[in-house]
């Protein structure tokens, strides 16, 4: 089994810790709570580049080795970082958990050493037809990321 952590830093006042654990070439489990946001939507991506040296703006693009267009998680065309939305209550805290084939913690693809990225706005999962859809999902800006590392 191995597992991640990201703790997530924000400019914004966006507070969270998000776990992955995988079992062999099983799915990654995604467990978190961010606490700090609107209610409703907020997109949930990994980005490609384990990097806040410029705040969450340094994490790059949503992490897509196989080179395709945005999605929702449960499609067949999507990056591999696309993890949908998470919802927030009236509290301003979602609480989650996320099951995912995509982002495994080991091997040539795996997300360790990459970041975890909260969006201020709902992902339209590329369906929105906005010109960002089939890139970002349309989900505005970055409020909150930290680097996904392994947790021993
Ligand atoms: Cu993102
Ligand atoms: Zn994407």
């Amino acid at each position: 089994m191995v597992k991640g952590v990201a703790v997530l830093g924000s400019s914004e006042g966006v507070k969270g810790t998000i776990s992955f654990v995988q079992e062999g070439d099983g799915p990654t489990t995604v467990t978190g709570s961010v606490s700090g946001l609107k209610p409703g939507l907020h997109g949930f991506h990994v980005h490609a580049l384990g990097d806040t040296t410029n705040g969450c703006m340094s994490t790059g693009p949503h992490f897509n080795p196989a080179g395709k267009e945005h999605g929702a998680p449960e499609d067949g065309v999507r990056h591999a970082g696309d993890l949908g939305n998470i919802t927030a209550g009236d509290d301003g805290t979602a609480t989650f958990t996320i099951v995912d084939k995509q982002i495994p913690l080991a091997g040539p693809d795996s997300i360790i050493g990459r970041a975890v990225v909260v969006h201020a706005d709902p992902d339209d999962l590329g369906k929105g037809g906005h010109e960002l859809s089939k890139s970002t999902g349309n989900a505005g800006g970055r409020v909150a990321c930290g680097i996904i590392g392994l947790q021993g």
